[in-house]
């Protein structure tokens, strides 16, 4: 009975406490959610938001020609990898942090990756499994295996069908999209590019065909399927209706990017794209960009582009640039003959995911004390924003649009990148904002930003903060935070690029200026004790630097690169050019195989200003995307008075065309002081032959 009693007064609290908590909570939720502003994301675009990074796979008849558009006249006996293999592609994805694979089911050319009925131009008539093989299913159960979505990319225009520009085609395309709707799981992607009509093989005919885009494919139709046959899958176009183009292949959207455009102006068809790199700000439907370019300088493999697939920084900055600004990232993976992901790719792959990860290894914000200037309160306090959970959010009164939100931490943190959302389902408002922190105590601007939307993520130097301040400047609406989140990204270290300019300047170069670079120029290994990089130096005669990258912050460190400069190209000159050729001859000597110069001589002759021992010369071939007059056979001969010749060396430059790389060779040496290169023969029809650089050796 005591025991009764002590207790019973006990009962009396948790039932008021209880009561309280009701009373809150039901208070809470009385406070209603701010009204939508504005177009808002359907389901599956919201979900196709939380995918963010996924992979193109350019992979079909293309790859076989090496071409990038097929005219439609190719045979399918042509299209035979040795070793496909759509695990490999999905295991590689996967570990790369991708979400899923989006594949070129039919690219302009027409031909078919699974047996279509629609035509004879599909695998179903190639050797690749003798006929039986269907490499839309392979990769449908590799990306089950490995839990990726999949999307399909089904090109409207096909220049091998002798229908198209007639209804008849528009029946098969139709025919083709109902295959691919019905026969392959879910898909969570349509892609449509927006490459249309023009020449083409067109069974034979080998003709022009135009056709209207807007009217031709029956645009209504093909929504209508999609819907009904899958319809949690979002429609890529140009310009919608549920995904848009952010009008570049280059692997950007603009800082400005709303997810919202004035959709019914631009779809289908739009030949302003360049709009689509901001999107409408006065957007009347959800349309939001997705960033497509290719990690190589092709859409499809080339084995001329193995030394061109893009670099981890570039690969990084292009995640900044695309997730970081409120678009999805799709990477093309130009899948090779075998039928594989090249080992380049796939390590460079490797490289961004490693560096994106120590970038957002540890969170900062969640868990300090955080407070807003004003909240509509209820459930949408400023908590809600660093809780790491996107459901919830931060939301102000009705009324007002200006606000700020303030992190403030038990000791001075270092920091150098913000990650900030919107809470999307109820449209996106926020069109310009300014990120400030108090360090030593003083108020400091960081930076100053437009749009928001789904992600935005700013870098910037790293700061020690007491506090960090999120100023919202203008919103269209009542402001809804989903997420705010702070980390200390650690440096990009990546080895030093080394080079030589033609006055005998060396420069070294990474793209985070932050990190200590130093080398040596005596051959011996570099390390902290060695020179520290402070700007370019005078590197006149022939010499190997070495260099190391080194973060100073934990004093990890690059493997060394090494590089070889033989004579400075200073004095040099090529002959018998008048002033303006010479000018742009100079482009062969500046230490840059990026730049080049074409001629349309078979030779070239250059005087090198002085008597040398020559032993060698060097060739680096064009590195332009389409490369034209790369020298295949040559002559290189050597003279000391510009008069009599003697032949030094010729050959071959082996396999230069597929691989573009520098080409060396050594000879008995000679002495002379005028060089001539002849071609012998040269790459592809321009009459002209071309140099990315041209350099001597002089030693071995
Ligand atoms: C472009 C196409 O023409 C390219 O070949 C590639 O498929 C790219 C993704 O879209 O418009």
């Amino acid at each position: 009975m005591k025991f009764y009693r002590s207790i019973y007064p006990m009962n009396r609290i948790y039932q008021t406490l209880a009561l309280i908590s009701c009373i809150t909570i039901i208070s809470c939720n009385q406070v209603p959610p701010p009204k939508a502003v504005g177009p808002v994301p359907s389901v599956r675009q919201l979900a196709w938001h939380d995918m963010q990074y996924y992979a193109f796979v350019h992979f079909n008849m293309n790859t076989f020609t090496d071409m990038e558009w097929g005219t439609g006249g190719e045979r399918p006996e042509q299209f035979d990898p040795s070793n496909l293999d759509t695990r490999q592609w999905a295991r590689i994805a996967k570990a790369a942090g991708m979400k899923g694979i989006i594949l070129t089911a039919k690219h302009h050319d027409g031909f078919c990756l699974w047996p279509t009925k629609t035509t004879e131009h599909s695998v179903k008539n190639s050797p690749w499994k003798d006929g039986k093989g269907d490499v839309v299913k392979d990769l449908m159960d590799a990306c089950r295996e490995y839990d990726l979505k999949l999307g399909l990319y089904l090109s409207p225009w096909d220049r091998n069908n002798e229908h198209y520009g007639t209804a008849k085609y528009v029946e098969i395309f139709h025919e083709q999209l109902g295959e691919l709707l019905t026969n392959y799981g879910e898909l969570f992607e349509v892609w449509f590019d927006g490459a249309n009509g023009g020449h083409g093989y067109y069974g034979g005919a080998n003709e022009t065909r135009k056709i209207d885009n807007k009217t031709y494919y029956e645009w209504d139709k093909t929504t209508q399927m999609i819907r009904k046959l899958q319809p949690n899958a979002v429609i890529f176009s140009d310009g919608g209706p549920d995904i848009r183009w952010v009008g570049t292949e280059e692997g950007w959207a603009n800082e400005t990017n709303w997810s919202i455009m004035r959709r019914d102006e631009i779809y289908p068809g739009w030949p302003r794209y360049v709009e689509l790199r901001s999107g409408h700000e006065d957007g009347t439907h959800w349309l939001p960009a997705e960033v497509n370019t290719s990690i190589r300088p092709g859409w499809y493999y080339h084995q001329r582009e193995d030394h061109q697939v893009k670099s981890v920084p570039r690969l990084v900055r292009t995640f900044y640039e695309s997730i970081g600004r409120n678009g999805n990232f799709l990477l093309n993976l130009p899948v090779d003959a075998r039928g594989l992901v090249h080992e380049a790719d796939s390590a460079h792959l490797m490289g961004l995911k490693g560096q994106i990860d120590l970038d957002f290894e540890h969170e900062l914000a969640k868990g300090n004390e955080v407070e807003s200037s004003e909240s509509r309160g209820g459930i949408y306090t400023a908590e809600k924003a660093i809780d790491g959970l996107p459901s919830t959010y931060w939301a102000t009164s009705d009324t007002v649009t200006t606000a700020s939100i303030t992190v403030s931490f038990k000791e001075p943190m270092e920091i150098n990148r913000l990650l900030v959302q919107e809470y999307i389902p109820l449209g996106q408002r926020i069109n310009s904002f300014a990120l400030s922190a108090l360090i030593d105590g003083q108020w400091k601007h960081i930076d100053q930003q437009t749009t928001i939307g789904y992600k935005r993520i700013l870098k910037f130097e790293t700061i020690k903060a007491e506090k960090i301040k999120v100023d919202i400047l203008d919103s269209k609406g009542p402001i809804t935070i989903a997420n705010l989140e702070l980390y200390r990204a650690p440096k990009l270290l990546v080895e030093p690029d080394v080079s030589r300019n033609r006055e005998g300047l060396v420069s070294l170069h990474v793209p985070d200026p932050t990190v200590d670079l130093y080398y040596t120029i005596d051959g011996s290994e570099p390390s902290i004790t060695s020179k520290l990089y402070t700007g370019p130096f005078i590197g006149n005669a022939p010499l190997t630097v070495k260099a190391i990258a080194v973060n100073p912050d934990n004093g990890a460190q690059t493997i060394s690169v090494s590089k070889d400069f033989d004579i400075v190209k200073k004095n040099w000159n090529v002959m018998g050019l008048n002033v303006e050729d010479e000018l742009e001859s100079l482009k062969m000597m500046d230490g840059n195989p990026n730049t080049y110069w074409a001629t349309g001589k078979d030779e070239v002759t250059i005087d090198l200003g002085k008597n040398y021992n020559l032993v060698g010369l060097s060739y680096w071939p064009i590195q332009e995307r389409y490369p034209f007059g790369i020298i295949t056979q040559y002559e290189f001969l050597t003279s000391s008075d510009g008069q009599k010749w003697k032949l030094a060396s010729k050959g071959e430059f082996g396999n230069v065309v597929n691989n573009r790389i520098e080409q060396k060779v050594n000879f008995t040496p000679v002495t002379g002081r005028y060089i001539k290169l002849k071609a012998i023969s040269k790459h592809g029809d321009d009459p002209r032959i071309s140099f990315g650089e041209l350099g001597v050796l002089t030693k071995n």
